[in-house]
C-alpha cells in the first residue's frame, strides 16, 4: 500500500463529500434561482437540484485546492459543470433519444414540463453554465477564466461529450462495435466532462502547465475508470433486478467492457486504470492529494 494510499484512507472521506456536496448544493441554488420567467427556471431548478452524487463539481474543487487555489474560486465552474452534466440528462432522457421515464429516482423533466420546456430548460442550462464562469469567477486572472472556459467548451462539444452521444448512437445495434469504438465513446460521453471538470479546477487554482496536464491524465483515467465501473454494475444490477430493468437496454443491443472481454477482465481493467490514475498524481504533496485518491477510489468501489 503506497503513502498516497494510507493518507487517503485516514482522510475522512465521506465527511468531505457531505461537505463539499452540501456547498456545492447551496451554490447552485443560488446561481439557478426561482425568477421569471418562471416555469423554464422551475424546470431547470427541477432537474439540477434533484439529487446526484455530485462528483464532476466535487472533483473541480479538490484539483482547484490541490493547486493551492480557494473552494470559492472553483465553485462557479464546480456549477457549471454540474449544470451541463444535468442539461445531458435532460436532453438524453428525451424521447427522441434514451425515452426515459425516471432519473435520479423521479419522473424526468419532459414528463413533467413537456418535451418543449424540457429542451428549452436543457439549452438554457448551458449557456448558463458558461455565463456563471465567466461573470461569476473570483480570485483567479481573467486569462485564466479564459483558458477554463475554452476547455470547457472545447471538452463538451462535437469532439467532446456530444461527439460520445453521436458516436454511441450510431453505434447502436451494429454487432461489431470493438474496444476502440468502446473506448472513444467512453473517453467522450462520460471522461470528458470529468476532464473538464479536474482541468478547469487546476486552471483556476494556478496550477502551471504540467500540473494542469498531469491532472489531465488522472482525469481522463477516471472518466474511463467510471464507465468500466458502470458498465460493471449494469451486469452485476442485471442480474439481481432483472425484474426491474427488464425491457431496457441494459443486456440488449448496448455494447459494454463485459461483453466484449468479460466480467473478470473488465475488473483487471478498473483496477489497472485507477493505479494508472494515482501515478499520475503520484508526484503532488501527499496529504494534499488525499481528495482525489479517494474519488478515485471512491468512482473504482461505488456500486451505484
Ligand atoms: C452537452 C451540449 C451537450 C449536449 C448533451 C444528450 C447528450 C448531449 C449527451 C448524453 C450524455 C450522457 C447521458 C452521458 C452519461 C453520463 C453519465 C455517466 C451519467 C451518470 O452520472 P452520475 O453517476 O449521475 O454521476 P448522478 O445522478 O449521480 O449525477
Amino acid at each position: 500500500v503506497s503513502t498516497e494510499e494510507q493518507n487517503a484512507a485516514i482522510f475522512d472521506f465521506k465527511r468531505y463529500m457531505e461537505e463539499k456536496a452540501a456547498r456545492v448544493n447551496s451554490a447552485l441554488d443560488a446561481a439557478v434561482a426561482l425568477r421569471e420567467p418562471r416555469r423554464i427556471h422551475e424546470s431547470m431548478r427541477y432537474s439540477l437540484l434533484a439529487g446526484g452524487k455530485r462528483v464532476r463539481p466535487i472533483l473541480c474543487i479538490a484539483a482547484c485546492e490541490l493547486m493551492g487555489g480557494a473552494e470559492l474560486t472553483a465553485m462557479p465552474a464546480a456549477c457549471a459543470v454540474e449544470i451541463i452534466h444535468t442539461m445531458s440528462l435532460i436532453h438524453d432522457d428525451l424521447p427522441c433519444l434514451d425515452n426515459d421515464d425516471f432519473r435520479r429516482g423521479k419522473p424526468t423533466n419532459h414528463k413533467v414540463f413537456g418535451e418543449s420546456v424540457a429542451v428549452l430548460a436543457g439549452d438554457a442550462l448551458l449557456a448558463l453554465a458558461f455565463e456563471h464562469v465567466a461573470a461569476s469567477t473570483r480570485g483567479a486572472s481573467a486569462e485564466r477564466v479564459v483558458r477554463a472556459v475554452a476547455e470547457l467548451g472545447r471538452c463538451i462539444g462535437s469532439e467532446g461529450l456530444v461527439g460520445g452521444q453521436v458516436a454511441d448512437i450510431c453505434s447502436e445495434g451494429v454487432a461489431t462495435v470493438g474496444l476502440e469504438q468502446l473506448e472513444y465513446i467512453h473517453m467522450h460521453k462520460t471522461a470528458a466532462l470529468l476532464e473538464a471538470s479536474v482541468v478547469m479546477g487546476a486552471i483556476l487554482g494556478g496550477g502551471d502547465e504540467e500540473a494542469v496536464e498531469r491532472l489531465r491524465k488522472f482525469s481522463q483515467c477516471i472518466g474511463l475508470l467510471f464507465q468500466v465501473v458502470d458498465d460493471i454494475l449494469d451486469v452485476t444490477k442485471s442480474s439481481s433486478e432483472l425484474g426491474k430493468t427488464a425491457g431496457k437496454d441494459l443486456i440488449a443491443d448496448k455494447t459494454t467492457y463485459p461483453k466484449l472481454i468479460g466480467v473478470e477482465k473488465s475488473r483487471e481493467l478498473a483496477e489497472e486504470l485507477k493505479k494508472e490514475a494515482y501515478n499520475e498524481i503520484s508526484g503532488f504533496d501527499p496529504l494534499r492529494v488525499a481528495p482525489l485518491i479517494s474519488l478515485a477510489n471512491y468512482i473504482a468501489y461505488r456500486n451505484n
